[in-house]
């Protein structure tokens, strides 16, 4: 009967397509979704086909371009449900409603961001864990916002109900002056058995109040994690990220996570995605948050699957939870699992609901709680379960009274033991030089490729020049440096890993990381060759985002310490559009959470006349941000200065973010190459003094280009009076040493900070004050462009008459 067997499978493919959109996946009847002619008719097959699609569960996967996993998904699909464990998870909402109960009655007016309406997320994320541990899964990070983080915390991370409690009675506020962070953004960490005996260890990613900021940052960890646990990490290592509806169809760094997802220098083998999806944000109903139907939509662009699940049928959840955990496992892919409930108070539990939505908030109070329609369902009494769950969280508050303060609910792993944080110690510091024997050695390993690899003739003669360079027959440029900090780290046993957009080749064809053949295209990265022991040594060209690349590598460098991880701007300019991960993580991380990174951001800074949104990476923004030595600020003068400071971040343990204003227009130039000699012997050195003039009458003080420029224009001159000094690292300000250098000059009669940047922007507000106080009653003044609301001219004509003008004023005298 071929003919029935095709009108079967023709129905059964407009099922499988837009089956989704006939299901019944709203608990309250509110999701309003378009009918589908494809979907009508009466048939015996339609009717089959309707059972499989159009009941709690419908599912997106038609786009799915890989037949393989389209068909695993259908037969899935169209196989008989496994049979559920009622007892248990009707014990597991319980638990969860009651546990959110407890706490509106014993702390009332406390903010909370109560689960009820989604309390089935608690035994969805069991079902994960547990085929997870069936998969060989021995690791969970979570990242999550405000909703439902408490209950998370106690059910599936494993903490005890006590410490949470303790949280709600703030003792020791006195511990936490003017840091610190609220109780439904700390990070925590526990365990998880699993029904066969596993454990696996829960990791609760702290996060900011800026929603979905975390979700890279979470890729980020588990895929350094992985790394850790070698070959089978992405079987060890689950990421799960649980999103508000309102946030992921509202949010761009979830689409550009979502993108990182399949990259070779991003992929975590797959992240569980779930959209506890309320159908509401705060006061705003999903037709003024999305465009589209489904919250979930902006993931269909990318080759995963969207099963949607009516959180009101913990079976059907619990049975989602277990496909999208196997299909993740199957083929190493991110899955989204949109888990429709509803929200039961309002977005906190001081916000009155009636106000914005007093018809909906009617219907939602007689509307019965999860539990209680699930144990009507299923024919179970609830009522020994819930006298038992109420004793003991009742128990639990008086164990609660018993702490000293908010207990930590969470612990460091083991590698993070030999690192520092807090105050900058002088102890801290290491040796950086390296002898002439292995510099002459890491030339010949970064310029050497296999026999027979085609390299580009513009690139041979770089590989020549950079071979002398190492050699000390030609000054080093910064590209060498670099190149040269990379390697001889990666010799002394320190891994590696830069990502940025164009990385590999470098923006301004100054790195050439990766040799390519000129024949095949075949890349060759040296570096990855000349790693000791494990050292590995990555280098990828990263997708055209700041935020959630910048907040993966931000999480690499969490729980890859022993790692020298850097991200590279294009221009430093672009790096606003990681200000939420500059601002939350990078520079308050330590602060709010106890957290250390010593994460390297490269920004390329400088005013060359390429325009407003070419020049400036803001360095007034990063200096406004630093406060208790929470991260480093430098520009780096010279090849050498670079070569140093890079060493100096891997090697000492005192683990910070390092801001790098890197440059572009000085990468080859002689004033800013540096002899060999330079990095045998020196530091990496906070205030570079001036070795050419003694006793000045006037002294300039500026940091990065300029001051070369400043150089060549009292060469010009004929100037022997003025002293022209660099501040290579702004924060932590080099007090004594810019002490002892302004010292070494007792008859200069005046201080000039002379910047590029506008009279609004760069380190000028920070270092004038500063400088009054070292300054010992010498003037002190300041030249620099006037104030303006952008960073740069957009003519190159109106840049270079704009730079002369600095120059010319720098050389003038209070006195003229
Ligand atoms: C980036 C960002 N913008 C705005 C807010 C303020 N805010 C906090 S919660 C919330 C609503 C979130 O709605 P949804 O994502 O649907 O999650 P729900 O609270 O409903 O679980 C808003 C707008 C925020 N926290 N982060």
């Amino acid at each position: 009967m071929p003919a029935l067997t095709e009108q079967r499978e023709l129905v059964f493919e407009a099922f499988r397509r837009w089956g989704y959109l006939e299901a019944d996946l709203d608990p309250l009847g509110l999701l309003r979704l378009p009918t589908v002619p494809e979907l009508s008719g009466d048939t015996e097959e339609h009717q089959a086909a309707r059972g499989f699609y159009c009941r709690t569960i419908g599912v997106e996967f038609a786009h799915i371009l890989d037949a393989a996993r389209r068909r695993w998904i259908h037969e899935r699909m169209e196989a008989r449900p496994p049979v559920p464990d009622r007892a248990r998870l009707l014990e597991r909402l319980l638990s969860a409603e009651l546990f959110e109960q407890f706490i509106q009655s014993r702390y009332p007016g406390a903010k909370r961001f109560s689960l009820e309406g989604s309390t089935s997320l608690i035994p969805f994320l069991d079902e994960v864990l547990e085929t997870a541990a069936v998969q060989g899964g021995q690791h969970a990070l979570i990242g999550m916002s405000h909703r439902g983080r408490l209950n998370v915390i106690l059910h599936t991370a494993g903490r005890q109900a006590a410490e949470i409690f303790a949280g709600f009675q703030d003792v020791d506020p006195r511990s936490v002056l003017g840091a610190g962070d609220v109780k439904y953004h700390r990070g925590a960490t526990g365990e998880f058995r699993a029904r066969n005996g596993c454990e696996l260890h829960i990791h609760l990613v702290s996060n900011p109040s800026h929603l979905e900021f975390v979700d890279p940052v979470v890729m980020g960890r588990a895929y350094a994690k992985q790394t850790r646990a070698g070959i089978t990490g992405k079987q060890q290592v689950w990421p799960i990220v649980l999103h508000g509806d309102g946030a992921f169809s509202g949010q761009g760094v979830l689409a550009e996570t979502l993108n990182l997802g399949g990259l070779r220098g991003y992929s975590v083998g797959g992240t569980i995605h779930v959209i506890v999806n309320n159908l509401i944000a705060f006061t705003t109903l999903p037709e003024d948050l999305q465009t589209s139907p489904f919250a979930s939509d902006v993931a269909r662009r990318a080759p995963i699957p969207i099963f949607h699940v009516n959180g009101e049928d913990v079976d059907a959840v619990a049975r989602v939870a277990r496909m999208a955990a196997e299909y993740r496992a199957a083929f190493s892919s991110d899955v989204i699992v949109d888990l429709v409930g509803y929200r039961r108070h309002g977005h906190s539990e001081v916000d009155d609901p009636t106000i914005t939505q007093p018809v909906l908030y009617r219907r939602i109070k007689e509307h019965p709680q999860v539990w209680q329609t699930y144990a009507e369902r299923s024919g179970l009494d609830p009522e020994p379960v819930a006298a038992r769950v109420r004793e003991s969280l009742a128990a639990q508050q008086q164990e609660a009274g018993k702490f000293a303060k908010i207990p930590s609910m969470r612990k460091l792993p083991g590698y993070w033991a030999p690192f520092f944080g807090g105050r900058h110690k002088p102890e801290y510091e290491v040796d950086t030089p390296v002898a002439t024997e292995e510099l002459d050695a890491v030339g010949n390993l970064l310029t050497h490729y296999p026999e027979g690899f085609h390299v580009h003739p513009k690139v041979k003669k770089l590989l020549e020049q950079r071979k002398e360079m190492a050699r000390g027959k030609r000054p080093v440029d910064y590209g060498m440096a670099e190149a040269m900090a990379f390697a001889t780290l990666l010799r002394q046993g320190i891994p590696l890993r830069l990502s940025g957009q164009d990385s590999r080749r470098g923006t301004f064809n100054q790195r050439h990381a990766a040799l390519v053949d000129t024949e095949t295209e075949e890349q060759y990265l040296p570096l990855e060759h000349i790693g000791a022991g494990e050292a590995w040594c990555e280098i990828f060209n990263s997708p055209l985002s700041e935020a959630a690349v910048l907040g993966f590598e931000y999480g690499v460098s969490r729980d890859f310490p022993e790692a020298l991880v850097l991200w590279e701007a294009q221009f430093g300019d672009f790096a606003n559009g990681a200000q939420v991960i500059i601002d939350q993580f990078v520079a308050a991380g330590e602060d709010k959470w106890g957290l250390l990174s010593g994460l390297v951001m490269l920004l390329p800074h400088g005013y060359e006349g390429q325009g407003p949104e070419h020049s400036s990476a803001r360095i007034e923004r990063f200096l406004h941000l630093a406060a208790r030595d929470n991260f480093q600020i430098c520009q780096p003068s010279d090849a050498a200065q670079y070569f140093h400071l890079l060493r100096r971040q891997a090697l000492r343990k005192w683990r910070k973010p390092l801001v790098v204003f890197t440059p572009k227009s000085m990468l080859r130039h002689p004033d800013a190459s540096s002899p060999i000699e330079a990095f045998t012997r020196a530091h990496f050195r906070p205030v570079l003094r001036d070795p050419d003039v003694k006793d000045a009458a006037r002294i300039l003080l500026c940091t990065g280009k300029i001051g070369h420029e400043l150089r060549a224009e009292r060469n010009r001159r004929g100037d022997r009076a003025t002293a022209i000094m660099f501040l290579d690292q702004m924060y932590p300000f080099p007090e004594q040493d810019l002490a002892g250098a302004l010292a070494q000059h007792p008859n200069a009669h005046e201080v000039v900070w002379v910047q590029e940047e506008p009279a609004n922007m760069g380190a000028l507000f920070f270092v004038l004050p500063r400088l009054e106080r070292l300054a010992q009653g010498r003037a002190v003044r300041s030249v620099k462009r006037s104030a303006s609301a952008t960073p740069a001219t957009g003519s190159a004509k109106a840049h270079q008459m704009e730079q002369q003008t600095l120059l010319t004023l720098a050389f003038t005298t209070a006195e003229h």
